[in-house]
């Protein structure tokens, strides 16, 4: 399988799962600006979406969707417990904090990302998610992951997207616990490789 990637945007989660679950892969790069791989290929020809992650499957079918990319690479390596087996309650919980950092934290940024956004709603957007991670930060103050003990693919979202406060030079000290929770990530070696692979880290 073949993931497509821009180095620190949404797809860097499947680029974590993806190395956490130690399935073989290829990546290549995609140049969001101009839709470009880096092999020179039109990216909008392979994923009409234009968006990363797209992973191409081995069967030449293209998976897109964060949410979706990450439980199909959960599946492969079941073994590794990123994601819970599919129709328990743990499953549907896991899906549950993916689609709220979807809808709640990833998609609410994007006015952020956007140099041509009045200040006005650039203000109200990081009010909503300072509401947001509020929200976040109470679920760790009971358990070091977002499921519990142990880390899981939606841990590998949430610190993509609370890693952007970093970049836009938003003050993320409100929430040291996502700061606590970020570091943990950070330190895993899987995240590690994925971070210096992306050239995120020397
Ligand atoms: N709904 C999509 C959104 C993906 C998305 O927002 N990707 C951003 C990077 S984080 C992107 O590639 N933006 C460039 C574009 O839309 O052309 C998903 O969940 O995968």
């Amino acid at each position: 399988m073949k993931l497509f990637f821009a180095p620190g945007a949404c797809s860097l989660a499947a680029h974590i799962v993806i190395e956490e679950a130690g399935l073989a892969h290829t990546l290549e790069k995609v140049d969001l600006a101009t839709h470009k791989t880096e092999h020179g290929d039109d990216y909008t020809r392979i994923n009409p979406k234009g968006y990363v992650p797209a992973l191409a499957l081995d069967s030449g079918e293209l998976l897109t969707e964060v949410g979706v990319v990450l439980q199909y690479l959960c599946d492969q390596a079941p073994d590794r417990r990123l994601m819970a087996a599919a129709g328990t309650l743990e499953r549907y919980r896991q899906m549950e904090w993916l689609s709220f950092i979807s809808t709640e934290l990833h998609k609410q940024f994007s006015p952020l990302f956007r140099p041509d956004t009045p200040e006005q709603i650039k203000e109200a957007q990081l009010k909503l998610l300072g509401r947001r991670f509020d929200y976040v930060s109470e679920t760790l103050a009971r358990h070091p992951y977002l499921g519990g003990q142990e880390f899981t693919a939606p841990d590998a979202y949430l610190f993509t997207v609370f890693g952007w406060l970093g970049y836009l030079q938003i003050d993320a000290k409100p929430w040291p616990r996502l700061g606590e929770h970020a570091a943990r990530v950070t330190a895993r070696p899987a995240v590690q490789k994925t971070l210096k692979s992306e050239g995120l880290l020397k």
